[in-house]
């Protein structure tokens, strides 16, 4: 092993594939780290559309066999990019084989898949081989701000936290047929996707801990056009149409103790659609505390919005913070201050962690344990809906 560099295989090239590259070749530029990333190689299952991908991000080599790759002894790192189905197969063949795994949310299809996945990681762990998932909204410098100050009782004792994740790139009903929304290949629809991303944050923040849901799971459009591509879903094709196997939306509610909650516990209501007509890529989070509040918007993701009781009698209000100063979350290696930053750097923050969680030789968060736990709610989200919305236990491990 080259101890200055971390060859790094990415699994995967769509839209996290791209995300991805962007992270490993900028993190060096701009975050001291202790080994340099090197962009080894790509793997992907059509050779042409591989070498398409390889020469646009800026890989080494192009790939189709991902067994090879995972067990080459000239790759450190395995960055999961694939579909959910293949999440389970890869990270352990990885793990086994030593290297460092880095893989995207949800972390399996299954809590099956993500027990199994958990065990590898332990096993791996106790080798000094590090593992994570790419919550990356986590690194939302404006997010992680926000989490200190939640832990720092700077809104007091949480009573409410909301959580919507609205897109609407599935409005249109003869919208092809994708990966996305096969549960053979992604587990779950809006509810993994998106879902997995506002149950992540609100425990994140609060440090609180979901015990119980009750959910509702909506399919809207069932049958949708397969591409010329899409041969490889498992939806029964009748007339070249898929079988839509995956919800487009949920709700649920659910019960969050410890961490910033009150004691008698933290309610949490959340929202997850694909069908939010007008919602591009809409992530709202508010966090109510009995002292203050604190207000996310996505749309906006270099800014806070701060409540705080104190203030006094008729100056109260919600402050917007620019998240943009050296003393913010990540912002130090940025631009001068009031510079703006993106969805893109969030990965990139993603990296620079888990890099330096490597060297270090500290466990990165957040770890596959706290994936398998995301996979927990989602599960019982699922059984609750079957169960007409059911309250229904979340397991604790
Ligand atoms: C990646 O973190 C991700 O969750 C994607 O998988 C979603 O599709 C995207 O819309 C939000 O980010």
């Amino acid at each position: 092993m080259t101890e200055d560099r971390l060859r790094v295989a990415m699994v995967g090239h769509g839209f996290m594939g791209a995300a991805h590259s962007q992270a490993w070749r900028v993190a060096p530029r701009f975050f001291p780290l202790d080994r340099e990333p090197e962009m080894t190689v790509v793997v992907g299952r059509d050779p042409e559309r591989t070498e398409a991908a390889r020469a646009r991000f800026g890989w080494q080599r192009a790939e189709t066999d991902w067994r090879r790759v995972v067990e080459d002894p000239d790759i450190d790192v395995v960055d999961v990019c694939s579909p959910g189905s293949s999440h389970v197969e890869v990270a352990i063949a990885a793990l086994a084989a030593g290297k460092h795994v880095l893989c995207e949310k949800p972390l399996a299809n299954t809590v099956a898949e993500a027990e199994a996945m958990v065990a590898a990681a332990e096993s791996a762990a106790a080798r000094g081989i590090r593992s994570m998932v790419g919550f990356s909204y986590r690194r939302v410098p404006a997010l992680a701000f926000a989490r200190q100050l939640v832990q720092a009782g700077r809104i007091g004792e949480v009573r409410h936290a909301r959580a919507l994740y609205l897109q609407d790139w599935l409005t249109d009903a003869d919208g092809p047929m994708t990966w996305r929304l096969d549960a053979a290949l992604a587990g779950s629809g809006s509810l993994g996707d998106i879902g997995a991303h506002a149950v992540d944050l609100v425990e994140h923040i609060t440090g609180a801990t979901l015990g119980t849901v009750s959910g509702t799971l909506e399919t809207f459009v069932h049958e949708r056009p397969l591409l010329a591509d899409g041969v490889g879903l498992s939806g029964t094709a009748s007339d070249q149409r898929g079988q839509v196997t995956v919800d487009d939306a949920a709700w649920f509610t659910g019960r969050l103790t410890g961490g910033a909650a009150r004691p008698g516990g933290t309610v949490a209501t959340f929202e997850a659609t694909r069908y939010a007509t007008g919602r591009k890529n809409g992530l709202t989070i508010e966090i109510s505390g009995s002292t203050g509040a604190i207000a996310f918007d996505l749309e906006a993701l270099n800014e806070l919005r701060v409540y705080d009781t104190d203030a006094p009698a008729g100056e109260q209000g919600f402050r917007r913070v620019l998240v943009t100063e050296p003393e913010h979350p990540y912002m130090a290696n940025w631009w001068p201050t009031g510079h703006p930053i993106g969805y893109e750097h969030t990965f990139v923050h993603e990296v620079v962690d888990f890099v330096t969680a490597i060297t270090t030789g500290q466990q990165p968060e957040p770890s596959f344990a706290v994936g398998l736990h995301v996979q927990d709610v989602l599960d019982a989200v699922q059984r609750s809906a079957a169960a007409g919305s059911a309250w229904t236990p979340i397991p604790t491990r």
